[in-house]
């Protein structure tokens, strides 16, 4: 079949919008018709050229919600008609990884969607001239129709809104699951979020939820307040607008550290900041900021040696299959919120402004619809 995408032809180009051909699902694939996705900033840094493992011509995007059209061969999970979020980190239930309740990064398909491909080892987008595209993060929602591993599609209920679902495909999930899954954070504890943007907001929602005391917000760009303090943020600090030393400020704000903190910014000096910002003795700080190609952590090793621990996350350390049902159920029984979040609607023609917003800091998340 035909479909229409928005392809990354070459690192640091805008996107194009084009018909591009698509294969029908082989054994253990299914062919999805993609009716929304959002925009993340990890679409932004493939995009950019600034990730290692970026190949081009792509389809990026992995943030969507969609409708079964067609299934493969062995596919006894989902039917047509099925409401699904296609997942990054898929969860085949078998490998290694899978059966370790300490992890839930799913190793079955790593390699090959790595690589730009399905299982098989081939893709099933191409350009009209018989080019071959690649797929992204095994998801490719800035198509139409993408076809997806079995095991990386969450079955979710068909009465909740494709426009708002889709952002549980990725920062919802990041952001909430950091602080349940990840840090596992208490009642009563104290919290920084560096980066208020799609993922720092949903780490907001997350430390809310879960009863943390103080939620401090940091970001350079002041429009963040508001929104920080719709999600429960009680504190916002301005590294730009600080004089002195800013671990020194947090560190006095949060009465001697935080508890846990978090990088939603994808920084590595912010990253520093972070885990030198967590408490003595205890804090926990949580990467979640994805950092471009040759860019590396560093602190003083003291700052381990006293009792601060570095950790990381991802997808918020949710297995898809089994959490993305439950965490659409939050969103509709109004346990958490999405809307608010959602603060531009585009269509695929329109894209590459749904990154301009992003560089200019004017939105949290623009959802392409179809
Ligand atoms: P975003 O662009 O919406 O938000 C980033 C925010 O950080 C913005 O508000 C910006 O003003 C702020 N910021 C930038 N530099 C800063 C600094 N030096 N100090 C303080 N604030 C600063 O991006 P997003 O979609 O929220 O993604 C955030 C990061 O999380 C990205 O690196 C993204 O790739 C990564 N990410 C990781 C995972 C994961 O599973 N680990 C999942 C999703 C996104
Ligand atoms: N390809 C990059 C790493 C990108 C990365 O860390 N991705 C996160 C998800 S970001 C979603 O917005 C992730 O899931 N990582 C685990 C994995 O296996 O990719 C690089 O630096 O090479
Ligand atoms: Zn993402």
């Amino acid at each position: 079949m035909r479909t229409k995408a928005a392809v990354a032809v070459a690192a640091g180009q805008p996107l194009e919008i084009m018909e591009v051909n698509l294969e029908g699902p082989r054994a253990g694939e299914v062919l999805v018709e993609i009716k929304a996705t959002g925009l993340c900033h990890t679409d932004e840094f493939t995009r950019s050229g600034d990730d290692p493992e970026g190949i081009f011509p792509a389809i990026l995007g992995h943030e969507g919600a969609g409708v079964v059209v067609e299934v493969g061969e062995g596919v006894t999970s989902l039917e047509v008609g099925d409401h699904v979020i296609p997942l990054y980190t898929p969860e085949c239930r078998e490998c290694e990884y899978c059966l370790n309740p300490k992890t839930n990064l799913c190793q079955s398909i790593r390699t090959t969607q790595g690589a730009g491909l399905l299982p098989d080892g081939t893709t099933r987008f191409s350009m009209l001239d018989g080019t071959p595209i690649h797929h992204y993060m095994g998801c490719s929602t800035f198509a139409n129709h993408t076809v997806v591993p079995e095991i990386a599609l969450a079955k979710v209920r068909k009465d909740a809104p494709f426009d708002k679902i889709c952002y549980i495909g990725c920062g919802v999930t990041t952001g909430i699951g950091a602080v349940i899954n990840t840090a596992k954070v208490e009642i009563g504890s104290r919290a920084i979020v560096f980066g208020l943007g799609g993922i720092g907001l949903n780490v907001i929602q997350g430390l809310r939820l879960a009863g943390a005391d103080q939620i401090v917000g940091v970001d350079l760009n002041d429009s963040k307040v508001e929104m920080g303090t719709h999600f429960g943020m009680t504190d916002f600090v301005n590294p730009s607008k600080v004089e002195g030393d800013l671990v020194a400020h947090l560190v006095e704000l949060t009465g001697g550290g935080a508890d846990y903190t978090f990088d939603a910014t994808g920084n590595v000096q912010v990253m520093r900041t972070a885990l030198e910002a967590a408490h003595k003795g205890w804090g926990e700080s949580i990467i979640i900021g994805v950092a471009p190609a040759g860019a590396e952590i560093s602190t003083r090793p003291f700052q381990l040696v006293t009792g601060r621990s570095w950790r990381g996350t991802a997808f918020g350390g949710a297995s898809g299959r089994t959490d993305v049902p439950k965490i659409v159920d939050w969103y509709m029984d109004g346990k958490i919120e999405i809307d608010p979040m959602i603060t531009h609607k585009l269509s695929l023609d329109e894209i590459n402004h749904g990154f301009e917003l992003m560089h200019e800091g004017k939105s949290i998340r623009a959802v392409v619809e179809y």
